[in-house]
């Protein structure tokens, strides 16, 4: 069982992004390049001898040799124990109960997330810290340096471990522990939510439900959680098999992305609830029946509704969103007297806000909540709130939404992506639009004053830690904006979004199509972006 050293050389490619290193997977697949990045990490990280490490991932092609690499890097690195899901599987919001619970060092999670897979789709990488979230920029940016320095890495020589049964394996002189996450996590959910009382509805005979996991990992855990536990009939379960290639789909659960489910839903005759996550487990979709939720919304609803839950009973302390996301949650923290934040995209920036005790409940309009539980966004946790909701309330989704807009008014809210434009217009797009920067202030467009144009930046309120360029913002008079931002999560060309926001109290006014309802916004941020002009297109590629 011999410790050996392998000689390397730096890629100069692997920063990582807003979650993580994601890259096709014949760039991971690459002589050394994972190898790289693993030592990265654990060269950037100080006293982690004889400690725990998490390991598991969303179960992508690649999942299984790669766990296989870490594990044997890790215990050449002299970490004391690893913890790896059954089967190498651990979907994000468990692996961060499982930092959690077991008081690990930290933790590797494997996933491009909602990214395409198979061996010619995408690989992700990411680290997250003790507290079971992802890695703040400071320890990002260590991992960055760290690649572009590293000489060597160590591993061992030694046969695979049995990723698929439950149990301690030694590995050199590291124990591995098999276990069975699915169970962990259930449990962590019974203590928030009342499984009677959702139970009771499901069990009803006056409700009915869909939910697809995408082919992707939630696809265990929903079936162990909604059909074990609250007894729902396997037919309300789609796509639960995971698979390495997620069934060829893309598994991002949106309006566009998860077209099975949304046919389902938009009929007369449709279940009144549906649901769905992406492929590592942290997103979600809410849908009633001919109804959708925004993610923007559905976090000032779960904020609003959070006493009627048993483990958000005794209130939340804060709101955190990031900065794309709409105001909807501000107005439920107004009325609740809390604190609302507003952080940078991506669930890093919530890890502070959420050890300080300053905020309960976060979220990002990219389909994203979570709360206090863990120290990432949840997508199965926003289906059980939800479910927990409408277990208390007995109306129907359509009916909570449509009273929240009664009481707070309506934030009408789209995001338009152009998906893998060419990445040296999108650049000049966002170096244009910067450059008109403060001068925009001032300016009429479609009948509205611009009162404010920059480059998001954000203090974190914990640590004094500033991180900049986080997006620009155009904001009007009247609270609404135009914010536009490069994605950091793509693996091809470049991937511009574009989000739009406007406030409509009217009661008269709170039913429009939302497209419809931002058409002024849209055309002025085409005036402004020469959006056509720098992507090359007519249209966006995805607008949710
Ligand atoms: C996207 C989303 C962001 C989210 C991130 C990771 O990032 O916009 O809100 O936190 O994905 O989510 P970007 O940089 O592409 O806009 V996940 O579910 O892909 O881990
Ligand atoms: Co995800």
């Amino acid at each position: 069982m011999n410790r050996i050293e392998i000689s390397t050389r730096p890629f100069d490619d692997q920063q990582p992004g807003t979650s993580g290193l994601r890259k096709k997977v014949q760039v991971f697949q690459q002589p050394h390049y994972l190898e790289n990045f693993v030592q990265s990490i654990f060269n950037a990280l100080q006293d982690y001898r004889g400690k725990v490490l998490v390991v598991g991932g969303d179960g992508r092609y690649y999942n299984r040799h790669a766990i296989q690499v870490i594990l044997r890097m890790a215990a050449a690195n002299g970490f004391g124990k690893a913890l790896v899901g059954q089967g190498g599987l651990l979907s994000t919001p468990a692996a961060s109960h499982v930092i959690r619970k077991h008081a690990a060092f930290g933790g590797i999670i494997l996933s491009a997330s909602h990214n395409p897979a198979g061996e010619d789709g995408d690989f992700g990488i990411k680290y997250n810290v003790d507290n079971g979230g992802p890695a703040p920029e400071r320890i990002t940016a260590a991992i960055h340096a760290e690649t572009l320095r590293i000489s060597r890495y160590l591993t061992l020589e030694t046969p695979d471990i049995d990723l698929d049964h439950v149990g301690g394996q030694p590995l050199g002189e590291m124990q591995v522990e098999v276990i069975d996450a699915v169970s962990d996590y259930a449990e962590l959910m019974q203590t928030l939510f009342d499984f009677d009382r959702i139970h009771a509805l499901i069990n009803s005979g006056l409700f009915s439900m869909r939910f697809d996991a995408m082919h992707a990992i939630t696809g265990p855990y929903a079936v162990e959680i909604l059909e074990n536990r609250l007894g729902v009939t396997p037919d309300t379960l789609l796509n639960c098999a995971p698979r390495e290639d997620f069934g060829g789909g893309h598994p991002d659960p949106n309006l566009v992305y998860a077209r099975d489910l949304v046919d389902i839903m938009f009929t007369s005759h449709s279940p009144d609830f549906g649901a769905a996550s992406d492929g590592d487990g942290d997103r979600n979709m809410i849908l009633g029946r001919n109804c959708f939720v925004t993610p923007s919304d559905s976090l000032a609803i779960l904020a609003a509704n959070a006493h009627l839950t048993p483990g958000y009973r005794q209130g939340i302390a804060g709101i955190a969103r990031s900065m794309p996301t709409s105001q909807a949650a501000d107005r439920v923290a107004e009325k609740l007297g809390i604190e609302l934040f507003e952080t940078p995209t991506g669930w890093k920036f919530f890890g502070n806000l959420l050890d300080a005790g300053r905020v309960t409940l976060c979220g990002e309009e990219s389909f994203g909540t979570g709360s206090a539980h863990v120290r990432e966004k949840d997508g199965l946790w926003a289906v059980l709130f939800w479910l927990n909701l409408l277990a208390v309330r007995r109306e129907s989704v359509a009916d909570i939404l449509g009273s929240h807009w009664q009481t707070y008014g309506r934030n009408y809210y789209s995001r338009h992506d152009y998906e893998a434009v060419d990445a040296d217009g999108a650049g000049q797009l966002m170096a244009r639009v910067r450059e008109l920067g403060t001068s925009l202030k001032g300016k009429r467009y479609a009948g509205r004053e611009i009162a404010l144009s920059d480059d998001f930046a954000y203090v974190d309120p914990i640590d004094g830690s500033i991180s900049e360029h986080q997006g620009l913002r155009i904001i009007f008079t009247d609270g609404s904006r135009i914010v536009l931002r490069l994605s950091g999560t793509g693996t091809q060309g470049a991937t511009l979004r574009i989000y739009f926001e406007r406030y409509e109290a009217e009661r008269e006014r709170l039913h429009l199509d939302a497209q419809q309802a931002l058409t002024d916004l849209i055309g002025v941020a085409e005036e402004i972006a020469k959006i056509r002009h720098y992507t090359g297109r007519d249209a966006p590629t995805v607008i949710t």
